[in-house]
């Protein structure tokens, strides 16, 4: 098996469809024979990370136990692909810090909060409206937006691009390298 690890990692809102685009090319990859790891914060917040809550500190934590096990999957050879809010730019900074050169991709999901807001698949927004979440990023928490991500992925005017034209624009940066 001839594949180099890395680690894909999805930042922006809750709503901005981090792990559409985390499915959409996982799927892209296996098609190119590719082996992949989908780490999403949601699902490990199920299980590795039960015990952390959505204070800055269990925040900044969740997102280091993400970015050592992406690590570990990339060293094994995986591209492993990572999907989480990660809202704070320095525990980013950190994980990037931890890989060699070049094995952090960072793609930005550009999508506005009104956009979000008005997706809102789990009506959390709504909740968080209503102040029966505390501390919903976007709301009355901050995201802070990546200044240097390897890839931004944007709306389209009023439209969002299908998944799959999304994932391409990942993998061609990836076949770029
Ligand atoms: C943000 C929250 C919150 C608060 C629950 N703030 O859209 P979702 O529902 O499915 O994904 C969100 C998920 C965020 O988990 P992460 O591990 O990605 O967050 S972080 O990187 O900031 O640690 C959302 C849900 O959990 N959720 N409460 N207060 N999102």
């Amino acid at each position: 098996l001839q594949q180099k690890g890395c680690v894909i990692w999805i930042t922006g809102l809750s709503g901005s469809g981090k792990s559409t685009v985390a499915c959409a090319l996982t799927r892209a990859l296996h098609a190119r024979g590719k082996l992949t790891y989908v780490l999403d914060g949601d699902n490990v917040r199920h299980g590795l990370n039960r015990d952390l809550t959505f204070k800055a500190e269990d925040r900044a934590e969740n997102i280091r136990r993400i970015g050592e096990v992406a690590k570990l999957f990339a060293d094994a050879g995986l591209i492993c692909i990572a999907s989480a809010i990660s809202p704070y730019r320095k525990d980013r900074d950190a994980c990037r810090s931890i890989l060699p050169d070049g094995d952090f991709i960072e793609v930005f999901m550009d999508v506005p909060l009104c956009v979000c807001e008005a997706r809102d698949p789990k009506g959390l927004y709504k909740l968080a409206r209503a102040g029966k979440i505390k501390g919903f990023t976007g709301i009355d928490d901050p995201y802070e937006a990546p200044l240097n991500s390897e890839i931004v992925l944007h709306q389209e005017g009023e439209v969002c691009p299908p998944p799959d034209a999304m994932a391409d624009k990942v993998i061609s940066y990836l076949e770029a390298k």
